[in-house]
């Protein structure tokens, strides 16, 4: 393991004592926060130094400054809806860089002020409102947003019926993924994130559509098989299911026998699968970049069994998506940023 990967173990080993330190000085420096936001605050600040560490050792992990810049990023726009003053937010971070640089050594300390001064640096540039989908005008866009909007109302049946008059109307099942599902399901983040939908809300949309994708499912099991198989799996600890199903799904609808294992699959129930099966690819998703270091073991653990030496192993999800190069650094073989990408990529390794 190289010095960032030390560095990045040395800081998870420790994220609860830095958090604690970081937090106790954040509550000195503002006294009036005890007051403002009581216990309770002290707890959701003391989870916030957590998650921030998290993402900082997954980025120095993977020499990837990108990675906490666009954590920093997401950061702004969520504290901007919460209304919180961003300057708490600079500050708090501020103080965590220099607790953590406290605790490590020289030459170390000097990573961790690169990357935490690179994040501020971003921070202060990008906007603290994304753009959204009403920007899109195109009819598809449209009917992606009615669909949202009918799950907003609660109203699944309206959005089902709307899939299948789309259906009826000629679109074909993998657009109806990555034209309605994908964004609705990206727009829905992006609400939850600006504080303008409830996470009940953000559950009853995931939980309708996946409901509404089973019902495609006579369409998409026909039964024609072209000899090939794989397993798709979200890595330990990910929950995010819905991206990893479609890129099964797109395989199912290619003739391949696909396994899907769902969200959060632990590393050692992953590989004894690709032992007792006979899969010839393996796609892994991971959507929080703090979940990485759980996909390099993973990919480790299948490289050491000499039976899974054939085995070509994909990774996608949002964190691929920011560094297109990062499937390298976890020893995957081959990445795509979405399910109709992932077919043509695989193509180009395993003939279908
Ligand atoms: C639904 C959802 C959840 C649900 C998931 C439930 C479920 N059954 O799946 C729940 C409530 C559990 C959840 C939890 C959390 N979530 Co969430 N979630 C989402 C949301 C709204 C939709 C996810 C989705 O379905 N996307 C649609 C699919 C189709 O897109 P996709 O996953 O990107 O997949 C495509 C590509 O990425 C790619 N791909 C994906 N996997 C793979 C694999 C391979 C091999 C390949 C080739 C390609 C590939 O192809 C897919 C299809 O084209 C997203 C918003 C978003 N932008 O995606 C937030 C989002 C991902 N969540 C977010 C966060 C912060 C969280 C939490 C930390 C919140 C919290 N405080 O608890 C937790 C973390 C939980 C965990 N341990 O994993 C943030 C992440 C921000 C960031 N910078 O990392 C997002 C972006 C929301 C936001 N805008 O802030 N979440």
């Amino acid at each position: 393991m190289d010095a960032f990967g030390k560095l990045s173990e040395a800081i998870l080993s420790d994220v609860i004592v830095i958090a604690e330190r970081a937090t106790e000085k954040q509550y000195r420096q503002w006294p009036e926060l005890t007051t403002r936001y009581a216990s309770i605050g002290r707890e959701k600040t003391l989870n916030d130094n957590i998650f921030h560490l998290q993402h900082l050792a997954s980025a120095i992990r993977f020499r990837q400054t990108e990675l906490f810049c666009d954590y920093m990023n997401w950061c702004k726009v969520l504290f901007t809806s919460l209304h919180m003053p961003l300057v708490y937010f600079t500050e708090s971070i501020v103080i965590l860089r220099d607790t953590l640089t406290q605790m490590v050594e020289p030459a170390e300390a000097r990573i961790v002020v690169q990357y935490v001064n690179l994040g501020l640096e971003s921070f202060s540039k990008k906007p603290s409102v994304p753009a959204g989908m009403v920007s899109d005008p195109s009819p598809v866009a449209v009917s992606a947003y009615m669909f949202m909007n009918a799950l907003l109302r609660h109203d699944r049946v309206s959005a089902s019926q709307m899939i299948d008059d789309l259906i009826a109307g000629g679109m074909g099942i993998k657009d109806i993924y990555l034209q309605i599902f994908q964004p609705s399901q990206i727009e829905i983040g992006r609400l939850w994130q600006e504080n303008k939908i409830s996470v009940a809300d953000e559950h009853y949309c995931t939980a309708a559509t996946q409901l509404i994708m089973s019902r495609l499912y006579p369409q998409i099991f026909t039964g024609r098989k072209n000899g090939r198989s794989m397993l798709a799996t979200c890595v330990s600890g990910d929950l995010h299911e819905i991206g990893i199903r479609m890129i099964a799904d797109f395989f199912e609808l290619e003739g391949w026998n696909t396994i899907y294992l769902g969200a959060n699959t632990p590393t050692e129930s992953i590989v004894k699968s690709l032992q007792t099966g006979t899969a010839d690819l393996l796609a892994i998703s991971c959507t929080m970049s703090y979940h990485l270091p759980k996909v390099q073991d993973l990919i480790a653990a299948i490289r050491a069994e000499e039976q899974l030496r054939g085995t070509v192993i994909m990774t996608g999800g949002y964190p691929f998506n920011v560094d297109k190069e990062l499937y390298k650094k976890i020893g995957a073989d081959c990445y795509a940023a979405n399910a109709v990408d992932a077919l043509q990529v695989v193509k180009t390794i395993i003939p279908f």
